[in-house]
Parts: structure tokens; sequence; C-alpha cells
């Protein structure tokens, strides 16, 4: 494009936006707030994707292709605007012509609510799915639900977690189109009974409870092609508004009580992580979803194969996110026997066929299983089809090994009165995965050993990825600008072309410009620390960082134990030499979840000590940035240093936080667990920091027992220390961390906090001499970012259409 033409295309888009503001707000450009502004943008936005997508749609309704649906509780999308505008490739149109016209472009876009549909890694690795499928070209979509209040807003007063409702739909949201004639309707509770109709025995469900599932539609543009996947949200709502009679007699709260219990399904997401709180509500939410999702994928297939069925399961591949959707290989079965006619032989083959299950947590209590009484109670005939699909199984395995009743009963789908969600989505699935090397061989070995050994040819692994464009090119513009004009800019749709960085990894020009990024990031997030937080921290600290939502196994406690330590070391010693740290640390608890509750009480209460200590001399800072969510993460991974992954070994599944810090050139502090050791794999021992106990050693004292708390706490003065100033006032007058203390001594630390802190203190200690030598950190540094290439979220997508949906 030369000069003029691109003159006339920015005269154009100023035109069209000068009156789209007139458009959404009535007013002119001079007089429309920032919020319309955003307003005006999106729906440009809206215009310029919608017939992209209505193409692809066309596209995929002739079924020529395979094409997979993803069935998850949550997708944690964050803010769509920036990354609708570069994947459409306007980006720096919209922002040139936004400075020309007096606009702040960063500000519009802040306009955006963060829809925080989503805990953590689970939802956000949908998100991640869902961008690069669609930057692959490839037909994937999502099945969710339209939560209208997302996880709550978590603000800190007086150094505790105060929980708020978050409520992104406040503006309206400019990036979903309802479709209401695509509504579904759901039924709950009632009877069932069997007819004979026409020689055929039919079940008929009687006096259910009806509610509508509404679907809104958010498109998933891809990275500079003409894809557009669909993101489908579904909301619920009352069949009719209120019920006129009740209104007529003058019982108006009556009136609408059906209308709040109806919307209840999709009012709230559970903020728990980890953790499986067996709620009724939650069981409809699972239901809910999927069954509206499945309806439309039948309609849908249906009305493009001669309203037939054949082939279903070379068209459809149906993934579920974890278990909460597990109920689409029942309701699958449901629609397949009841309303298209098919036997049970048939329709299992199609719902085996069609299914596949990635698992994303090994911790028992997380593990999802539902009273009998709730189900068969709510769900009357997906219940009656999960017992026929359990027997069968049972049968089966009385075949395969009989005589093997204990183990066979440890199998079963529906035991000791519960539903066993992992069970059934193992059986109904053809293929079952871990996230990383090392989960996937503990659901091998350990999890899911009776299963592997009945079916081992489900099981696979497919390492976890996360979306360069969000988490590198988007959220690190300088450092995506360093890259091209280094390598070239072929390495945005091919990851693994980072490795090109490598020629530089001698070049001492290439180092300073490096290390200028990143000293850039970490000013804006100090920035940002100043203003929120009212923390002075100086740039060229070493910026270490721990972000993810807080529990025990993840270790917080363990970090924030070494702060204090490290605090008690300069007490000792005000000339100690090290290199000023500023300890970062981001993360919700679940409401309910006391103990992690604490754990951000501790961190706050260090906070507060150390930074108004000034007798060291800005050697030490510790901020809590309050609210984690995709948006502050984008401002955080840039900016770090270090990448704290530290959790008990073999209890992260995976992680993702650790692959978006390494992209962004952050060096790993970190157990061997989850995809950490893939980490280790892509970067070479030199490039990383590890340490403590291995999963293997971990399972060995959880198992044979061994490990006393106690020992090592008398053994060693500094941890005494440490522990004691837990509950002896220094964090405060009357402050006293009392649980935590139990939980490590009397309850024999059962997350090996104090096993692994000699390790994790030394491994401080390394990261220490290693960052005061700036040649051999930046070194390290680079090499982080040229070997991430395989944790990008294509790959994973690549993967998984090769192993498992098997899509040529
Ligand atoms: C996470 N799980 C894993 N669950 O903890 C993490 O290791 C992994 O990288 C990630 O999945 C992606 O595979 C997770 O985030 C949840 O938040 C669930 C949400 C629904 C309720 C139960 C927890």
């Amino acid at each position: 494009m030369n000069s003029s033409e691109r003159e006339n295309i920015k005269a154009a888009y100023k035109a069209t936006f000068t009156k789209k503001i007139e458009e959404v707000s009535g007013n002119c450009l001079a007089d429309a707030s920032l919020l319309k502004q955003y307003q005006a943008l999106a729906e440009m936005v809206m215009e310029s994707i919608t017939s992209q997508w209505a193409k692809t749609n066309t596209l995929y309704n002739k079924n020529e292709s395979k094409q997979v649906y993803f069935f998850s509780i949550e997708f944690l999308i964050g803010r769509l605007m920036k990354s609708y505008l570069s994947n459409l490739g306007v980006e720096e149109l919209v922002q040139e012509c936004s400075a020309e016209m007096g606009l702040d472009y960063e500000a519009i876009l802040a306009q955006e609510s963060d829809p925080g549909l989503g805990n953590g890694g689970l939802g956000r690795l949908m998100a991640c799915y869902l961008d690069s499928s669609s930057a692959m070209g490839m037909p994937a979509h999502g099945n969710g639900i339209r939560y209208k209040y997302g996880l709550f807003e978590q603000r800190i007063i007086n150094g505790e977690q105060i929980e708020v409702a978050d409520n992104w739909l406040k503006n309206g949201y400019p990036f979903e189109i309802r479709n209401p004639d695509k509504s579904v309707i759901i039924k709950y509770y009632g009877q069932i009974h069997s007819e004979n109709i026409n020689g055929n025995l039919t079940f008929v469900h009687e006096n259910y409870e009806a509610i509508m599932a509404v679907p809104y539609d958010i498109p998933i543009k891809g990275y500079r092609n003409e894809t557009v996947n669909s993101l489908r949200l579904w909301s619920a709502e009352p069949l009719e508004a209120f019920d006129l009679p009740s209104f007529n007699q003058g019982h108006f709260l009556n009136a609408v009580r059906h209308k709040s219990e109806a919307e209840a399904i999709s009012q709230i997401l559970y903020p728990n992580d980890n953790g499986f709180d067996g709620k009724l509500l939650r069981l409809k939410q699972e239901y809910f979803f999927v069954c509206a999702g499945i309806k439309r994928i039948i309609v849908d297939f249906k009305r493009s194969n001669n309203n037939s069925m054949d082939g279903f399961s070379d068209k459809i591949c149906i993934h579920i996110n974890d278990t909460h959707p597990a109920l689409c290989g029942p309701e699958l079965m449901r629609v397949l026997m009841d309303e298209e006619g098919l036997g049970w032989e048939e329709s299992w083959k199609i719902t085996v066929a069609a299914m596949s299950f990635t698992n994303h947590t090994v911790l028992p209590e997380a593990l999802e299983k539902w009273p009998v009484d709730m189900m068969k109670d709510l769900l009357p005939r997906i219940y009656m089809i999960i017992e026929e699909i359990n027997r069968r199984f049972l049968l089966d395995l009385d075949n395969e090994f009989p005589h093997d009743l204990d183990r066979n009963h440890s199998l079963s789908i529906i035991r000791d009165n519960y539903v066993h969600m992992a069970s059934l989505a193992i059986v109904s699935s053809h293929s079952i995965n871990g996230v990383a090397t090392l989960h996937s061989k503990i659901l091998r070995e350990e999890t899911f050993n009776g299963f592997y050994q009945v079916f081992p040819k489900r099981f696979y692994s497919v390492t976890n990825g996360v979306s360069p464009r969000r988490f590198l090119m988007n959220s690190n513009p300088e450092l995506k600008t360093l890259i091209n004009d280094s390598i070239g800019p072929d390495w945005d749709h091919n990851l693994f072309d980072l490795k090109k960085l490598l020629n530089y990894i001698n070049d001492p020009v290439f180092y300073q410009k490096f290390d200028a990024v990143k000293l850039s990031n970490k000013v804006r997030l100090a920035n940002y620390m100043a203003r929120y937080n009212n923390v002075t921290v100086d740039p060229n600290s070493i910026f270490d960082i721990q972000v993810k939502r807080i529990h025990e196994y993840k270790r917080q406690l363990l970090n924030a134990l070494h702060v204090l330590y490290l605090y008690n070391r300069l007490k000792e010693n005000p000339n100690l030499e090290m290199a000023p740290r500023t300890f970062i640390f981001a993360g919700k608890a679940a409401p309910g979840y006391y103990y992690a509750k604490e754990v951000i009480k501790l961190i706050t209460a260090i906070a507060e000590l150390v930074n108004n200590d000034p007798s060291l001399h800005d050697k030490l800072k510790v901020v809590f940035l309050a609210n984690f969510n995709v948006s502050l993460a984008e401002i955080i991974y840039p900016a770090a240093n270090i990448s704290e992954q530290i959790s008990t070994a073999g209890k992260e599944a995976s992680g993702t936080g650790n692959m978006k810090f390494m992209m962004n050139g952050a060096i790993t502090l970190g157990t061997m667990d989850g995809a950490n050791i893939e980490i280790l794999d892509a970067v070479g021992p030199s490039n990383i920091v590890s340490f403590g106990l291995s999963a293997d050693e971990v399972h060995h004292y959880q198992k044979y027992g061994g490990y006393r708390s106690i020992d090592i706490f008398e053994q060693d003065p500094r941890i005494q220390q440490v522990l004691h100033q837990l509950i002896d006032g220094t964090l405060g007058y009357g402050l006293s961390f009392q649980a935590i203390y139990d939980s490590l001594l009397l309850y024999n630390d059962g997350y090996f906090v104090l096993k692994d802190f000699n390790a994790y203190a030394d491994a401080q200690n390394q990261v220490d001499h290693l960052f005061r030598n700036p040649t051999i950190w930046t070194k390290m540094s680079i090499s982080n970012v040229a070997n991430s290439g395989i944790f990008s979220s294509d790959r994973s997508i690549a993967d998984y259409q090769r192993e498992i949906w098997k899509i040529i």
C-alpha cells in the first residue's frame, strides 16, 4: 500500500468512526465519553467481522470438514478488542488515527470490561485453544455458560481479601449476538414413564420444570485469516417472563419467582478452584449448557445431512474440558435414542467415537461425584441412562477380569451412592488425556490406573500451550518489535521460529536492546504498583513474581516464609550483598477457603513490615496486587525476571502461567512439577533454577510416611525464627497466623513447605548470584524466549488435531 492509499484509508476510518460516535451516543465526537468511543469502535469491529463470520458458518454448515466443540464450564476470554484489531491487521491504523484525532487509544481499550468467566488455568486454556483454532483455520467452537456475574472482583482492605460482585455486563457487551431463535428448552425434575408407541419402547418425560437456554454467540476471529469460529454462551431464562394467573391474583412475588429461579442457573460462576462442593445449582448448570449445546449441534448437523444422523462422529468431535460437561455422554445417548430413535448399541458407538476428555487435576478433593438421589431427582432420564451405561460397562469388566470384584467395583461409575463423573467421562470417551507429560503419567499410573488397565489405548498426553498472540505479541509489543527487527516477522505463524533468536545469544548489541525492553515493561508495572499499591519499587531490582489462584498446593506460603527469612537476614546484616528484590504476588482465594485467605493476609502483613522498614535501604519490597485477572496478567508477565512455579511436586497438572512468563523472558524458579519439567527440557538446565522434592518422593512420603515437619523445625533455627514470627506479633500488633503455624507443625505440613524450604532458599540464593551477572542473566532470559515455541497453544491444538480428533 502506498502512502496516499494509506491516507485515504485513514480518512475513511476517521469519517466512519465519527459517524459511529453519533449513532451510538447522539453526540458529536468532541462530546462523546470514552465509553461511547469504545462502543463505536466495537461496533465497527463487529461490522468488519460479521461477514467473514457468516461466510465461515456457511462453509461449516456444509459439513465438509470435521468440527470440534469444546464444552467447558469456563471460558476466561479476557478483553477482546485488542485481539480483534490485531487479528484484523488494523491495530496500527486505529492507533495512529486515534492519536491524530486527539483520542486516547489505551484509555478507549480500558473501557472494555474483562469477562471473568473462569477461575484460572482451566478456563483460560479454553480461551487460548479457541484463539489458536481460529488462527490455524480449524473449525472449533466453544459451548459454555454466559454467567451474569463472573468471578468476584477482589479488593484488598486492611490486608484482607474482600469480594465484590463482578457485574461485567453492566454497560452491555458489544461482541455478542443474542440468538433467541436458537433457544433450547431444558427439562429438570419430573418423572419418566415408558410407553409402547408404534411398537417401540419410548420414554416420556412428564411433570418436568422447563427452562429456556438462549445462546449468545461471540465471534472468535483468526489471526490475519478468514476464519471466524464461535464461542456460544448459554443464558438461562424462564419460558414465560412471569406467571400471569398469579399476577392477576395479586401474588406479585410468586409471579416473578419462577423467573428468578430460572435465571439463577446462569447467574453466577462458582468461585472454587480445584475443589468440588456438590451444590444442586452447579449440577443444574452442568446439565444446562450440555443439553443446550448438544441439541444445537445435532439440529445443525442434521439440517445439512439430509435430516440423518449418519456419519455424525466422522464430522463432530465433542471435547469435554474436565468432568463438568461429562453429562455430554448420557445426554447424547438420550437424544440419539429418545429423539432420533436409534438403538442402544448404535448410539453408544456414536457417542464414544464423538467424545474425548481432558483431565486437569489429580487432587482427590476436586474430583466430582454427585449423590445418586440428587441426580435421579433432577435428571431422571439422564440417571437411567447412566445406570445402563454402568451396568453394561460392569458386565464387560466382569467378562474381561472375572473374579476381580473389588477392582471392578472401584471402577464402577455409580458407587457408594455417588455418580463418579471422571469414571463416566472415561467410559464414554474414546480418548482421555492429561495436560503435561508428568500429569498424564500420574493419571495412567495412579489416579486412573484401573481404567488404564482396561482401556490402555484411550490414554494420551497433550501438554498445554498458551496463545502467543495474547501473551507475547499483544501484551509485549516492544519485545515483538525487537524480535521482528531481529529475525523477521514470520515467527508469528510458527513460534518455533523464535529459535532464530539464538543467533543473537552472544550479541552485546542485542543484549542491550533486549534489556531495554524488559526494563521498560518493568517501569510500566512499577508505575502500576505506585498508582494502585502506593509502593515505590526500583525497576532495576529483581521482579520476582508469583501470580495464580491462592492454594495450599501452589505454596505461596513457601515464597512468603522465604521473604520473611530474607528480611531476617537483612536485619542481622544490613550490608548483606544481594541484588535488590521486589517480590510480587497476585491471585484470588476462593471465598470459602479460610486458609488461602490467611495466606493473603500473611503476604500483606509481610509487605507492611518490609516496605516500611527504612533499615533495609530498599533492598526488599513486597507487593500484593489486587484483583488478578487476564488484563492485569498481560501487564505482569512481560515485566518478570523470576517466574515462581513452586507447587508441591505432583500436584500442579501443568500450569500455564509458567509458559506465559517464559515466553516473556522470565527465568523459571520451580519444582519439577507439571509443565515445569518440559520447560527445563526446552531451555536446558542452565537456563532454569529448579529445586525440591520430586513427585516420586512426595508420593512416597504420602504413601509410606517418613516425613516429620517437627524434626526440620527443631534442627533449623532459621526456620524456627520465621515460624515464631507468624505468631509472636512481629507481623502486626494482635496479628497471629496460628492456623498456618499449626498446619506446618501440628498437622505435619501436608504440602512439604518446610521439607522444601532449604532447597528453595538455596535456589533463591542462586537466583541472586545469577542476576548479579548481567551477561549470564540476559543470556538465560533470551534462551527462554527463544525456546518457548513449544508452549504455543498452536502446537497444542496441532497435537489434539493429529492425535485425538484425527482431523487431517
Ligand atoms: C488447572 N485447573 C490446573 N481448574 O490446576 C493447572 O495445572 C492447568 O495448567 C490448568 O488447569 C489447565 O490445564 C484449573 O484451573 C479450575 O479452575 C477448575 C474450575 C472449575 C471448578 C474446579 C476447578
